[in-house]
């Protein structure tokens, strides 16, 4: 059996900047229910829908203090059984985050766990006497000292974010029961945040890719969506090749596909994404042909809510905003495996910078701020890292018109509107058949009509390192894509014949003899 997620795209929501439906400045799940037309006229077969469960929101939603309770500032759960049938009637399923690796310190489990050393609770989370050199992703220690009991617990996030011991078996029947509530519910799969983390050794520091990990994952598939047609990716900062083989390999029973992010670090020197450096695209394009060759099926995507709009960042968000937009889109969405739009991404949406802390809400660059500043850093270079690399970037409120708050919400946004939005809007999208917008529509339509996007072997043609060009081949039908991934020209040539131009971001090419490909040019077509 064919599973659902095959030839699926997934859209994935940042729902508190989707759409505002009552006029708290916040998104909402009712927001959310009344784009789905929108959703389904861009074609794509399910939503991912960041956290919406009960939070105190330290950082908006990954630290959950109810994994089966809705937060009320996106609704109820009739809201949310509603949008799981709406969007069944739009042909788009659900896919919720599941966010195991910790909870927030508001969740009932942690607050019996700090109770006592003797309570039931204590050893679902991770409590030592003395702290060693672990740190946090959001700056400083990853120990917390609590006063209550004299012990120190784990947190590889925020302070707010204590992680789960997954060493326990009571406290992972206790996720599987509650991943199946979810499943019962009717969603479609489960995006499993920072899932390599589950498997942590602390005492070794070891984060990622633990002894266990593997073996807890064969637990939760036998326990939970194993035998289910049920789409599970996880996000995995540190996966090789080698891991993420062992993640995927169906005779292992443990998820559909991950994300990795081998790209991620090409704009950044040594370890902290914080020490910028302008990437380097031959190495993009490397990366890319090295999993494309060597992996079975890989998650595609450019962008997410914690990392920079990938115009912004490996293309141009200015003069040739709208050929960029559409080169990276045919790039990506023409390789093998499944594709991830981020919300926005379809309309070529670009970072947006701020010119004080006091306009910055996520965690990770606050901290990493505040931090900097102690250390001796200056405002001005540290206010520079966070514009290229903030997670705000990529979170502020969809642009859906050119009215105020780009028709997100009637009054004030929890985060600022990108000041572009007058020029970058979805109306604006929708009414120019040459816009970004329909280059994604039509990439979805290729997809799911054409099983050579799902199937057909992938090969890379040589070129300079300008051009990324690669040949689909299934049967004795071939698809040749083409993308210039810079703004000067670039020759290419090619002794293929073009039967038919399937889509391209300039008019349509009907040689491959000796071309100067223009800024960011891309194209797709039939050749024999
Ligand atoms: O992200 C995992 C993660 O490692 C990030 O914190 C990453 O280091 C950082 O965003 C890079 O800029 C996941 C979620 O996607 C993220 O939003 C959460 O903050 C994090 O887990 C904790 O749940
Ligand atoms: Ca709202």
């Amino acid at each position: 059996m064919t599973p659902w997620w095959k030839n699926a795209v997934v859209y994935q929501i940042y729902p508190k900047s989707f759409q505002d439906s009552n006029g708290d400045g916040i998104g909402d799940l009712q927001g959310i229910i009344s784009r789905l037309g929108y959703l389904e006229k861009l074609g794509v077969d399910a939503i991912w829908l960041c956290p919406i469960y009960k939070s105190p929101g330290a950082d908006n939603g990954y630290d959950i203090a109810d994994y089966e309770a809705i937060d009320r500032q996106f609704g109820t759960m009739a809201d949310l059984d509603e949008l799981i049938e709406q969007a069944r009637q739009h042909h788009i399923r659900i896919v919720m985050d599941l966010v195991v690796n910790h909870t927030s310190d508001e969740h009932k489990w942690f607050i019996e766990s700090r109770k006592s050393r003797e309570n039931p609770y204590r050893d679902f989370y991770v409590w030592r006497d003395k702290p060693n050199k672990l740190t946090s992703a959001f700056s400083g220690s990853a120990w917390q000292y609590d006063e209550t009991t004299k012990q120190y617990y784990l947190h590889l996030f925020a302070k707010k974010q204590p992680d789960l011991n997954w060493k326990n078996p009571e406290l992972r029947q206790k996720i599987y029961d509650m991943m199946n509530f979810w499943i019962d519910k009717g969603i479609a799969g489960f995006r499993m945040d920072v899932i390599e983390c589950i498997g942590k050794e602390p005492d070794q520091e070891i984060t990622a890719n633990g002894p266990h990990l593997h073996e807890y994952l064969q637990e939760m598939n036998r326990k939970t969506f194993g035998k289910k047609d049920f789409l599970t990716v996880g996000e995995t900062w540190c996966a090789s090749l080698a891991d993420a083989k062992k993640y995927i390999d169906p005779k292992r029973h443990e998820l559909s596909m991950v994300f990795q992010f081998e790209a991620n670090s090409l704009d950044q020197v040594g370890a902290s994404k914080w020490n910028l450096k302008k990437p380097d695209l031959a190495e993009l394009k490397a990366i890319l042909i090295k999993w494309q060759k060597n992996l079975a099926w890989n998650s595609l995507f450019w962008e997410n809510h914690d990392i920079p709009r990938v115009i912004s960042r490996f293309g141009d968000d200015g003069k040739y905003r709208v050929e960029s937009a559409k080169m990276f889109a045919i790039m990506l969405h023409l390789l093998k495996g499944t594709p991830y739009i981020f919300n926005g991404e379809e309309i070529g949406m670009t970072n947006c910078s701020v010119e004080s802390i006091d306009d910055v809400n996520d965690i990770e660059s606050r901290n990493m701020y505040f931090a900097g500043l102690k250390a001796g850093k200056s405002k001005a270079e540290l206010l520079r890292a966070i514009n290229a690399k903030g997670r705000d970037n990529a979170r502020t409120p969809m642009q859906w018109d050119d009215t105020a708050n780009a028709g997100f919400t009637a009054n004030t946004p929890w985060l600022h509107v990108n000041p572009n939005y007058q020029e970058i809007n979805v109306k604006k999208c929708l009414a120019d058949k040459n816009s970004i917008f329909y280059t994604y529509q039509k990439l979805i339509q290729l997809r799911h009509q054409n099983p050579i996007v799902v199937d057909g072997d992938f090969k890379v043609v040589e070129t300079s390192d300008k051009i990324f060009a690669y040949e689909r081949i299934l049967g004795d039908e071939s698809w040749l894509v083409v993308c210039n991934l810079t703004q000067e020209g670039a020759t290419f040539s090619s002794e293929k014949n073009i039967q038919k131009v399937l889509i391209s971001n300039y008019p349509a090419r009907n040689s491959l003899q000796a071309i100067t490909l223009k800024p960011f040019e891309a194209f797709a077509c039939k050749v024999t």
